[in-house]
């Protein structure tokens, strides 16, 4: 008998894996493996709610699968699996979209700001979106959710969908809890927005070191230092926000120091950070070269941990099913 816990959690392949992903997510992941009987889940289907080129579908999820195992997330100590591998999650969310109000749906917040974002193809899947996420995660009957600060309002949906669902037809999901990640909100190199895949805002995991110079270079700091000579604010400035997350002790009170008393500037302080971002890249892009140099054995993974996640999935269906009066009886 398996007595972890199960955890569930998801990542779009709409575009690279960047630093927000690493920190809010996929570091997380990585120390939960020991912990819990961990799920992590390629969400495509997701990805298909906001215009996409189908052709290139498939290398965003081999990129998407790279970034992760690459980070040490390990198809051995978890299952590791793309979520149109399992149909079963579809067929959950019918049944969810049946318990969920749509003016509830009409409140979240990333269907706000996505559908202003993408007025020109206002689909029922953007609408509709945390309860597929929400089937994600209760097809598996996971009981604890690692996500970043942005998903918590979906998590509370899928808490009171897990519930509606049981009052209605018969106990059957555990309401899952939401683990909120140590690094939960990580801004974009214009010091405002989330960092995210559909902007160009990101640091991108597996980008090179000129790469990411290039993007570090132009990050928005202290709007307020204009010269050089000006003391600098650390606790307004998101690049030390990222020193705070990835550099050495040492190194961010050195630049805190230095900062106020105005002995280095902006780019000195970006140059340090990019030391210790590629001190945290480095072995992961080593990895994802490896990794890349046999993209068949990836899918070979995946497809092994679609398997694995579809014997989950048909176990809970096939009491959801029977709860909601459909099929045979059950024995
Ligand atoms: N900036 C962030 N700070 C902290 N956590 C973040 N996450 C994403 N961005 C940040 C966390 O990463 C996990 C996977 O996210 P996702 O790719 O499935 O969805 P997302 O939140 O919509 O990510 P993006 O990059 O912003 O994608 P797009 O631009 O396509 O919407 C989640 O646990 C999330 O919390």
């Amino acid at each position: 008998m398996n007595a972890k816990k199960r955890a569930f959690s998801g990542i779009q392949p709409t575009g690279k894996v960047h630093l927000g992903n690493l920190l809010g997510a996929i570091r997380n992941w990585v120390d939960l493996q020991d912990v819990y009987d961990c799920t992590f889940c390629i969400v495509d289907w997701h990805a298909m709610t906001v215009d996409y080129d189908p052709s290139q579908m498939r290398a965003r999820i081999l990129d998407c699968a790279v970034a992760l195992i690459a980070s040490g997330v390990d198809p051995n100590r978890c299952t590791l699996f793309v979520q149109s591998d399992v149909p079963e999650h579809t067929e959950l969310a019918w049944y969810l979209m049946t318990c969920a109000p749509v003016s509830r749906l009409e409140l979240q917040t990333q269907y706000k700001d996505k559908s202003a974002q993408h007025a020109e193809n206002l689909n029922a899947g953007l609408l509709t979106y945390p309860v597929l996420q929400a089937a994600d995660i209760l097809a598996h009957r996971a009981e604890v959710v690692p996500v970043g600060e942005d998903q918590a309002q979906h998590l509370e949906l899928s808490r009171e969908l897990a519930r509606k669902f049981n009052n209605r037809f018969g106990f059957v999901f555990p309401e899952p809890e939401t683990v909120l990640t140590p690094a939960r909100r990580i801004l974009g190199t214009d010091g405002k927005a989330k960092m995210s895949k559909s902007k160009d805002n990101t640091l991108d995991v597996l980008a090179t070191p000129d790469e990411l110079w290039a993007k570090l270079r132009g990050a928005v700091t202290d709007e307020q230092r204009l010269r050089r000579a000006d003391p600098g604010r650390p606790e307004v400035c998101n690049v030390f926000s990222w020193h705070r997350l990835l550099s050495p002790e040492t190194t961010v009170a050195e630049i805190e120091g230095a900062c106020r008393a105005a002995s280095i500037g902006c780019i000195d302080c970006k140059k340090k950070f990019h030391e210790s971002l590629l001190a945290a890249l480095d072995p992961i892009r080593a990895k994802a070269e490896a990794l890349y140099a046999n993209p068949d054995a990836v899918f070979a993974m995946l497809a092994e941990g679609a398997a694995k996640a579809r014997r989950s999935a048909r176990e809970t269906m096939a009491l959801a099913r029977a709860r909601c009066g459909f099929g045979p009886p059950p024995v």
